[in-house]
């Protein structure tokens, strides 16, 4: 039934953020027929839901567009140094109306399912609405922290006032004024929303689990002369962050904290703080990211500086990280920390008095209730594999992803996982994508996919799809790596630590942007090695 009477496309892209857009752009150009499915009501995927106050991006915005469009970067201009969240979602629209991407873009329809038919090789993509779309290539473009994580807290359908998660953000305006107001997580959102808010609500309550180190973004407008020298100089930087660790234009230092004094280091960490990278403090020796020692130093850095920040003591104290620095991603603030000295804020420390119970007027931690009229969830997502589970996705003979996962992730190069022919995911987990500068992921990803799909036109090959010894080399390559940093060594969402009962596991390479994308062109030029690519007459070539 479904084969004679659905609509056929050669590729169905499920999301409209930065990676689908892309993708879609890219498969049209190619000559291939491509329908994108988008659940929300407009494009930005990411930048549409994301619009809690303070949400901006962390990579600076001349680095944050797409880089594959002289015109592109030409006709757009960042107003400042880290654009915020309305810039970046304008900005995509600006793309999507420039490339005309809307007229393959079909809004506000949720893929329910999708499976694998063996029989012909192509995917049963199953629509809301109970329509089934065939398409012989598959292309999930969800992103990494689109599935929203709110802790299944006792009493949380009780709450009598407004209840709001950083990640699923209204679109009409949250009026804080005057209002008692509890976030609850103080990750990169809650680190970027509580500053703001605090200035707007009555009272502001944090509930905090695990401090975090954070420094100043130092945001500013962007000068025309900056912009000017880096469009002129554009084909060079775009260089270095193809061949670069995280996707940005700058690197680590080759010395090792140990080899200066504890006076030079102070300086170097003084200087990184006042220039204000995401990576500034990571790069400013060689060896943070590896030595438990080097990694001190920093830590031990920053911590002073909240000290000298926060003017209560015992409030300083509850700010502490005590983590390796740098293995949960770095956080930049503004006037995060000094936002605890302003009257209208407290912080409770959580580590020392639980959440039991989400109540109707509020909150309930093991010792104290807190009357609240509007609680915000800036609990962070169950990232990278969160959005490909929930897909519903089943491949050859029955077995769905769910299954195949369960204990862990299998896939290789994080493109692709045996048993799911055809099936393609952009910046998927065991890629580099959450340790980068996350457009230059999605465009090495789809411009790789883009070469894949060409080939196998060529050579007429119907089907391709990841060995499963490949994908196990990977899912060790990927743990060893991890193991040789400091990575590995804390409980974070790179771990699946923060969602309960997933499977514990470092769930990026973090060989490297430039590392990952030799690789991922090596395997291209050996005929797409640790692939079975079946032909169209059925013959099976490696
Ligand atoms: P994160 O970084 O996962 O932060 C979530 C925060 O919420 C973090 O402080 C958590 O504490 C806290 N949390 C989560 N569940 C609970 C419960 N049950 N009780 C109390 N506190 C809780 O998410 P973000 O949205 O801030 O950032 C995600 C990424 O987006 C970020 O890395 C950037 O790449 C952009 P925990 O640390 O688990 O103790």
């Amino acid at each position: 039934f479904a084969e004679q009477h659905s609509k056929k496309y050669d590729a169905i892209v499920i999301g409209a953020g930065f990676s689908g857009l892309y993708m879609l752009y890219r498969l049209r150009e190619a000559g291939f027929s491509v329908q994108v499915y988008e659940a929300a009501p407009d494009i930005g995927g990411t930048w549409y839901f994301n619009r809690y106050p303070g949400a901006r991006c962390d990579i600076e915005s001349i680095y944050y567009n797409y880089t594959f469009s002289e015109e592109l970067l030409n006709e757009w201009e960042w107003s400042s140094k880290y654009a915020e969240q309305h810039e970046i979602l304008n900005y995509i629209n600006f793309v999507a109306d420039k490339l005309d991407l809307r007229k393959d873009i079909q809004l506000q329809t949720r893929v329910t399912s999708a499976e694998y038919n063996e029989e012909n090789q192509k995917w049963e993509i199953e629509l809301e609405n109970g329509s089934i779309v065939i398409a012989t290539y598959f292309i999930p473009a969800v992103g990494v922290l689109s599935a929203s994580n709110i802790p299944n807290i006792k009493g949380i359908d009780q709450f009598k006032g407004a209840l709001y998660h950083t990640g699923e953000w209204p679109h009409e305006k949250v009026d804080f004024k005057g209002k008692r107001v509890g976030v609850i997580g103080t990750g990169s959102s809650g680190i970027q929303a509580i500053p703001v808010i605090a200035q707007e609500a009555g009272h502001l309550t944090v509930f905090q689990r695990t401090p975090q180190y954070s420094s100043p973004a130092h945001n500013h407008p962007l000068d025309s002369e900056t912009i000017h020298k880096t469009k002129e100089n554009f084909n060079e930087i775009r260089e270095t962050m193809y061949t670069s660790m995280h996707g940005v234009p700058s690197s680590a230092s080759t010395r090792a904290a140990v080899q200066d004094t504890p006076e030079e280091r102070e300086r170097i960490y003084e200087k990184a703080w006042q220039e204000g990278g995401l990576f500034s403090l990571l790069y400013t020796y060689s060896d943070i990211a590896f030595s438990p020692e080097a990694n001190e130093t920093v830590a031990q850095f920053i911590r002073s500086k909240i000290n000298k920040t926060v003017h209560d003591p015992e409030t300083a104290k509850k700010l502490m990280p005590n983590f390796y620095y740098g293995t949960k991603r770095p956080i930049l603030n503004t006037d995060y920390f000094e936002t605890y000295n302003r009257e209208n804020v407290s912080l409770i420390d959580l580590r020392t008095a639980p959440i039991e119970e989400i109540t109707p007027s509020g909150l309930r931690t093991s010792d104290l209730a807190y009357d609240l009229d509007i609680l915000v969830f800036a609990t962070g997502f169950d990232a990278l594999t969160g959005p490909l589970l929930k897909l519903n996705i089943q491949g050859k003979n029955g077995v769905t992803l769910n299954e195949k996962w369960a204990d862990g992730t299998q896939t290789y190069l994080g493109i692709a996982t045996s048993g799911f022919p055809n099936m393609f995911m952009i910046t998927g987990p065991q890629s580099p994508s959450v340790l980068s500068n996350m457009i230059v992921s999605i465009e090495q990803h789809v411009d790789w996919i883009i070469d894949c799909l060409a080939y196998l036109k060529e050579h007429e090959v119907e089907a391709i799809e990841a060995n499963a010894e490949a994908e196990q080399m990977w899912a060790k390559q990927c743990k060893a790596i991890a193991d040789m940093t400091l990575l590995s060594k804390t409980d974070s969402w790179y771990m699946g630590a923060n969602i309960e009962g997933k499977p514990r596991e470092f769930l990026a390479f973090a060989g490297g942007v430039g590392p990952y994308r030799q690789i991922c062109d090596q395997v291209a030029s050996k005929g797409y090695e640790g692939f079975t690519l079946l032909s169209a007459s059925q013959q099976t070539e490696d």
